[in-house]
């Protein structure tokens, strides 16, 4: 049987749930995240509204360049217990429809709804309900796609934010993928990239048209997995949470880096979004996971095991932090970022199963509270304060 996957992500999240509760804030450019002080403030935009972004603004700014960009914005401090609320309440309405559940963040996650048909109509007809059971409870919109798989329902979902709904059928793979630019190919950083210009590679289309063994030779095990990209072909189930090996998440960065505290908060962001999913899935790993990619592509994975399992986003960032310490070499550019959690032991796996699907929803879904305290919680703050302080590089 086909599958039918949804991706579903909120618009401009944190900013929509802040312009819902202020009507005020309507129609305007509101950026949520540290304060700009005038535009001396230290930190960085969170999210915000489709009207600041077109002056520029976007997440992971820093807030000092937004403000010099938008100075007329409405500069919100991120309120995470609410938008914790919000985030539960959206999976609640997301495991009405099915309870293979993916979630990604806070605002995202895939549906695997092929076994939903029967009881609320096609996929398609499936993106409405959910899209307006959201509107209807939360008042803020959701963008989905809907696909065969998650390579396509991802990149659908992003295609016509905000409010969106794109719909990827079978027998139309090709006509969508092949205008798309070969910036959407998962998986290929900056430089992958430039690589691929230089072959005359510019859309998903141009990469379809090289033959599969060309790409490994030229990319490796990456070539493989860009061959079946570009012919729509991603076969990875939704991970619900039984059966997961290992939990991890993996950033490109846009420009190679050499600066430490840059690195470093990347890791913190990584070990939350990890430490996010683990919780999500009631799972406890021993064995944390680092992996750098230098500039030159030479990539260094180094693990640690510990005496107990854990979940949470300190001990993820700590131990992680710590391997790259002993293992970063100073000074060199680096390419790619990883944090991950194995080792979850035969047990959990069993527990998993012997509560019933009512119960292990209602447990997943308490968990998302706890994402934000994390995130906006003060052992964050204390952990980001003793970073180093900033290198001129
Ligand atoms: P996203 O889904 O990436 O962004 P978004 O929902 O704000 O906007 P879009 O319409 O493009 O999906 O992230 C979800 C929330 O996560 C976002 O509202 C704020 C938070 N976030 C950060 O705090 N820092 C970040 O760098 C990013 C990317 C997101
Ligand atoms: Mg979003």
């Amino acid at each position: 049987m086909e599958r039918v996957i949804l991706h579903v992500d909120m618009d401009a999240f944190f900013a929509a749930v802040e312009q819902r509760d202020h009507p005020e804030y309507q129609g305007k450019p509101v950026i949520v995240g540290a304060d700009p002080k005038e535009g001396s403030g230290r930190g960085v935009v969170s999210t915000c509204s489709y009207e600041a972004r077109v002056f520029g603004v976007h997440s992971a700014l820093p807030i000092s360049r937004a403000y010099k960009l938008c100075p007329q914005g409405i500069y919100v401090p991120p309120n995470g217990k609410l938008y914790a609320q919000v985030s539960k309440k959206i999976f609640e309405i997301f495991y009405e429809f099915t309870d293979a559940v993916e979630p990604l963040s806070i605002d995202e996650a895939f549906l695997d709804v092929t076994g939903s048909q029967k009881l609320f109509g096609n996929g398609v007809e499936m993106a409405h309900q959910i899209k307006k059971r959201i509107i209807e409870k939360e008042r803020i919109s959701a963008s989905v796609g809907v696909a065969p798989n998650k390579y396509l329902a991802k990149i659908a979902s992003d295609l016509e934010k905000p409010d969106g709904l794109v719909v990827v059928r079978k027998d139309k793979i090709n006509e969508f993928l092949h205008p798309l630019d070969i910036s959407r190919l998962w998986g290929a950083g900056i430089r992958t990239q430039e690589v691929l210009r230089k072959m005359d590679i510019h859309t998903i289309g141009d990469l379809a048209a090289f033959p599969r063994d060309v790409l490994s030779s030229k990319f490796g095990k990456m070539g493989a997995h860009f061959y079946n990209l570009a012919h729509g072909i991603d076969d990875r189930p939704i991970v619900a949470g039984e059966g997961v090996k290992s939990v991890s998440n993996e950033h490109t960065f846009g420009r190679d880096v050499n600066d430490v505290e840059q690195l470093l908060q990347t890791l913190l962001w990584l070990s939350e979004k990890v430490g996010y999913r683990l919780r999500q899935k009631r799972l406890k790993g021993k064995t944390v996971h680092l992996k750098m990619r230098y500039d030159n592509f030479s990539t260094i994975t180094r693990n640690k095991t510990l005496p107990e399992r854990i979940d949470n986003t300190q001990t993820l960032y700590e131990i992680s932090s710590a391997l790259f310490n002993e293992n970063y070499q100073r000074g060199r550019k680096i390419r790619l970022l990883g944090v991950g959690l194995s080792g979850f032991g035969k047990m959990q796996t069993e527990q998993l199963s012997l509560f019933d699907a009512q119960d292990r929803k209602s447990k997943k879904l308490d968990q998302i509270q706890d994402l934000l305290t994390n995130r906006f919680g003060k052992k964050i703050i204390s952990r980001a304060d003793t970073m180093p302080p900033k290198k001129k590089s």
